[in-house]
């Protein structure tokens, strides 16, 4: 009793003096060890630039709720260093402010710095700078690479010690990943990428943070480094630590998968994910992240190629960052199941046993006599009968029951006792009336128009360095054919093309997530002579993963004009001119300041034969205190801004399989929006209706148990 009572009061002094408990992280083979500690620890994704610092505490707030002990955020290179030695650290990228946030709500955090992070983020989360660094070759043994990820990780790394937010500091990081998933990749580098895997692995460890580092999905990652899984099933796929004494550590189970435009949400489980993060903990696992626990929105032009802008909006919080039940309330009640009888896990002796032809069990248990079991159902169509220590339990079809004191069971991962819901979209106000929109008409820029020419087809993201979607490719095409009407062919490598034949438009077309690549045919009318032919390549995203992406090609490959096969001219290595990004991109007509003085708005014009054309309404923010989201279901793609800052891209034309737009409702955050006067502006390609947009309030209805019958846990004696 002294002892303990003099423990708190010089612990009580050391939180008086250095402001926060310092902890010492370090590991076993069992798990992390947290002052010497074993722990079970849940962790839950967040990345910070897809909310608002506004949403961060009320975020963090439901997922310690939910039985969180730990965050997990990547970093996010190109945002913070947009420049070569230029930093920005503001707004949605103050990682420190997220990081402090965590710590004051009593929770942990996993900086997973990449700095390669791929994360369905354009470029992988690289700046596209990057690509331009002469004689680069991103993530293997290549100098001018190593430098610069060295230097990324340097900086980050010292501003958390400068803050003191490593643990050891008595800051809530308790672990650091560098790189991300390289396996997928390394054949490709040949021998370079093990060196440049036992570089990473060194670089990172002499940064001294004082916490573990991990590589994820990297079977051989160097000692001390903890190679973990990620994946759906880990507990059946992980093939385990790399030696006895690091612990097994889950950094990516995923509660979803990511949406692409032309693809359905992908629906998992409440019961599906935590058969799985069950049989994990049953399976020596000590550290589960969901990923993602919060998706957020891919905010900008953030998001990697032909992902939809709402992320992981199935994850236990969801796009709103509303809870989604009953997932997250079963992981909650699964959560606690588990803590119940964690320090029986963590010291206990683990043996396995069968109990059926698909049935087995895992028995953790203590000599000084704590036990704990996990019953298991691997027959996904019948309850089965086991026997246990004497007693008979029915298993629900494909389950897991947990009896923390090998006897009770008190949680089975199919028997979801948590609440449902329905989420409720509630219209607010809409703009259905032509006299409350303006237009701005984007021109179609000729070649006589344009400054910058190449005598061939240059490649998309060389081209614009990403400073825009949009690259204007056009030539004056002297037109001396034998026949009328001519067909024009073209190729591209991604992701989208529109088409113009003097300023008027004659069609276009995209490919998708899983074949970028498309090709057009397509009639045209010339006149005898000179006639401007203009095409409109637009990127959705930059890749974010696989080797090399350095030297992927992006935009026009070729462009033909034939009569016949005996009459054709190959344009592609012709006299073109470019412009880089929309005029009005230039002039910032999404912002308000801007659009005053150089922009002329006009009034709505025929709204059904306009392309490329900017809209502009104002509106008054809903006062229910609810989250926001603009239904765009009438547009056709483009981006849309509130007071300039912008929600994302949408792309409505591009349809699911059920002839669906893939995302319809787009989250505006409550910070980007004022009492009054919020200006609304829309960059639509082609196809859209500005009238049939609406402003919605978001909300969640609590559905009767009554579809979800209450289950008693069936176990018999
Ligand atoms: C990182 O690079 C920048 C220039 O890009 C330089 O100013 C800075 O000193 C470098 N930092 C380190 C730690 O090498
Ligand atoms: C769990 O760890 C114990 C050692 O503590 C080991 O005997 C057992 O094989 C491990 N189980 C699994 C499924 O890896
Ligand atoms: C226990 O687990 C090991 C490793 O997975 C397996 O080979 C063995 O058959 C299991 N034992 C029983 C009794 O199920
Ligand atoms: C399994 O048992 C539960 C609870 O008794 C029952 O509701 C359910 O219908 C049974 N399922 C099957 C596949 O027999
Ligand atoms: C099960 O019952 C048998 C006799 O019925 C007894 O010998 C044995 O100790 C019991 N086992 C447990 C684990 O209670
Ligand atoms: C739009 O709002 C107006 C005024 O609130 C209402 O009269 C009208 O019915 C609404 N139209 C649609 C299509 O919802
Ligand atoms: C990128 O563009 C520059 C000119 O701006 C050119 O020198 C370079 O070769 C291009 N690189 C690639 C990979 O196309
Ligand atoms: C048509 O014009 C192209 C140059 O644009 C020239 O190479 C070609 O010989 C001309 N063909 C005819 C039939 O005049
Ligand atoms: C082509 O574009 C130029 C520049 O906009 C314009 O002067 C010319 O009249 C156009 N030619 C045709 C055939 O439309
Ligand atoms: C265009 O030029 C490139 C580079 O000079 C050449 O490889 C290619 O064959 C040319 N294509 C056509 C269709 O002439
Ligand atoms: C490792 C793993 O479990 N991968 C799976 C992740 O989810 C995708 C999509 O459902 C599956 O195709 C993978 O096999
Ligand atoms: C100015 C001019 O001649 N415009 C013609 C360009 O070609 C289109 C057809 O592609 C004609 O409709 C225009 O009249």
């Amino acid at each position: 009793m002294e002892s303990k009572w003099w423990r708190r009061w010089s612990l009580l002094a050391l939180v008086i003096i250095v402001g926060a408990e310092a902890s010492d992280v370090t590991y076993d083979g069992r798990s992390l060890l947290i002052d010497g500690q074993r722990k079970i620890l849940f962790s839950g994704s967040i990345h910070y630039p897809r909310s608002t610092p506004q949403m961060w505490p009320s975020l963090i707030a439901k997922a310690k709720e939910g039985g969180i002990d730990v965050i997990q955020t990547y970093v996010f290179w190109n945002v913070h260093e947009p420049q070569p030695g230029q930093y920005d650290f503001s707004g949605r990228y103050d990682l420190v402010r997220f990081v402090k946030e965590v710590q004051a709500q009593g929770l942990y955090i996993t900086l997973r710095i990449g700095p390669f992070i791929e994360s369905e983020w354009t470029y992988g989360g690289f700046p596209f700078w990057l690509h331009d660094v002469p004689g680069i070759v991103f993530r293997t043994d290549n100098e001018p690479f190593k430098f610069y990820m060295q230097n990324f990780t340097t900086k980050i790394v010292d501003t958390m010690k400068s803050e003191g937010l490593y643990a050891p500091q008595g800051g809530p990081i308790i672990l650091s990943q560098i790189e991300n998933e390289y396996q997928n990749i390394q054949k490709a580098f040949g021998p370079a990428a093990s060196r440049y895997v036992k570089w990473a692995a060194q670089m990172a460890v002499g940064l001294q943070t004082g916490v573990p580092w991990v590589m994820c999905k990297q079977t051989d990652a160097p000692d001390p480094v903890i190679n973990t899984c990620n994946g759906m099933r880990c507990g059946e796929t992980f093939t385990g630590p790399n030696s006895p004494d690091k612990p097994s550590l889950w950094t990516e189970n995923w509660t979803s998968f990511y949406q692409v435009y032309g693809g359905l949400p992908y629906i998992r489980s409440a019961e599906d994910i935590a058969f799985h993060v069950t049989l994990f903990v049953a399976r020596n696992g000590s550290y589960v992240n969901y990923y993602m626990y919060h998706g957020g929105t891919n905010l900008g032009r953030t998001g990697s190629a032909y992902v939809i802008t709402a992320y992981y909006d199935q994850a236990p919080l969801d796009e709103y960052g509303l809870l989604r039940q009953p997932k997250w309330g079963h992981l909650k009640d699964l959560h606690a199941a588990i803590k119940s009888c964690s320090s029986t896990l963590l010291q206990g002796v683990q043996k396995n046993l069968s109990l059926g032809q698909m049935q087995e069990g895992y028995v953790f248990e203590e000599e000084k006599g704590g036990c704990v079991a996990f019953l298991i159902n691997n027959d996904k169509e019948n309850n089965v009968t086991v026997q246990f220590r004497n007693r008979s339990y029915v298993l629900l079809p494909k389950s897991i029951s947990i009896l923390p004191d090998c006897e009770k069971v008190t949680f089975n991962t199919a028997n979801v006792n948590a609440e449902s819901n329905r989420r409720i979209v509630t219209p607010a106000q809409n703009f259905s009336s032509a006299d409350m929109w303006e237009q701005f008409q984007e021109g179609v820029p000729n070649f006589d128009d344009t400054s910058f020419k190449s005598n061939s087809l240059l490649e998309h993201m060389n081209t614009t360095k990403d400073k825009s979607d949009y690259l204007w490719y056009t030539l004056r095409f002297e037109n001396n054919l034998s026949c009328n009407a001519p067909t024009l062919n073209i190729q591209s490598a991604a992701h989208v093309a529109h088409v113009f034949a003097n300023d008027t438009y004659v069609g276009g077309a995209h490919g998708n997530h899983d074949v970028k690549s498309f090709t057009l045919e397509l009639p045209v009318t010339l006149n005898e002579g000179p006639n401007n032919i203009s095409i409109l390549g637009a990127m959705v995203g930059l890749p974010d993963s696989g080797a090399f992406l350095e030297r992927r090609f992006a935009g026009l490959t070729s462009v033909q004009i034939q009569c016949s096969e005996e009459e054709s001219y190959d344009l592609t290595n012709s006299t073109w001119g470019y412009q880089v990004g929309l005029v009005g991109e230039q002039l910032q007509v999404y912002n308000e300041q801007n659009s005053g003085n150089e922009v002329q708005w006009s009034q709505l014009g025929d709204i059904n034969n306009q392309m490329l054309t900017w809209y502009k309404t104002t509106f008054e923010a809903p006062e229910v205190d609810e989250p926001i989201a603009l239904d765009l279901g009438s547009m056709g793609k483009g981006e849309a801004w509130v007071n300039g800052e912008s929600i994302g891209r949408y792309w409505i034309l591009f349809h699911d399989n059920n002839g669906n737009p893939s995302q319809a409702l787009y989250h505006v955050p409550r910070s980007f929006l004022k009492a009054s006067g919020n200006v609304l502006v829309v960059m639509e390609e082609g196809g859209g209706n500005p009238l049939g947009v609406s402003l919605n309030t978001v909300s969640v209805k609590t559905t009767s148990h009554e579809h979800f019958p209450k289950l008693s846990f069936p176990s018999a004696t």
